[in-house]
């Protein structure tokens, strides 16, 4: 394996479409015949069933499941894998913890901008509904905050309309990855 490993940290709001962006680019590294790259997808929400099947979604408990992601995916990234982490992942001060962790060189942060009016419009899960309702506490962007990045790699903008498929975003990523020679 003669591969430089890196961390694609996908962030954004639930509902977004992160899970499908992190597929999808899994997809076209493979495509693009990368096919000796073992790429690992970390999602937050499956994750949430296993190795962080302890923690809910205070504060703390949001800073703890993005802390253990990012040590994992620096694990992963040291020898030499590409990691697509995808996690709502929502304060500033942990994913620059992860940076950091894998000395900014390797750590490429997509912000999936999708504001939440359209978020809460796909509402896939009916989970925007829930916390409108009151029945989910906390639910970030609703009565729990998102901290939009101010110094990501690559933002993803997506209106209510165009994002039907994700390969032109998965494209962004792969280009950007190309051109840091992380390919
Ligand atoms: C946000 C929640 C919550 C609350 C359950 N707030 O869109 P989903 O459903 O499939 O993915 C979301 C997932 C968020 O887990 P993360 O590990 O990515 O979050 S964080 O990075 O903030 O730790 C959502 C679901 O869990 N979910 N309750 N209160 N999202």
């Amino acid at each position: 394996l003669n591969q430089k490993g890196c961390v694609v940290w996908i962030t954004g709001l639930s509902g977004s479409g992160k899970s499908t962006l992190a597929c999808a680019l899994s997809r076209e590294l493979h495509s693009r015949g990368h096919l000796t790259y073992i790429l690992l997808i970390l999602d937050g929400d499956n994750l949430r069933h296993g190795l962080n099947r302890d923690l809910c979604f205070e504060a703390k408990d949001r800073a703890e499941n993005i802390r253990r992601v990012g040590e994992v995916a620096k694990l992963f990234a040291d020898a030499g894998l590409i990691c697509i982490a995808s996690l709502i992942s929502p304060y500033r001060s942990e994913r620059s913890a992860c940076r950091k962790l894998l000395h900014n060189s390797a750590f490429f942060e997509v912000f999936f901008n999708v504001s939440l009016e359209v978020c809460e419009a796909r509402d896939p899960k009916g989970l925007y509904k829930l916390a409108r309702a009151g029945k989910i506490k906390g639910f970030t962007g609703i009565d729990d905050p998102y901290e939009p990045p101010s110094d990501c790699e690559i933002v993803i903008q997506c209106k209510a309309g165009d994002c039907a498929t994700p390969k032109p975003m998965a494209d962004q990523v792969v280009s950007y990855l190309e051109a840091n020679e992380f390919l």
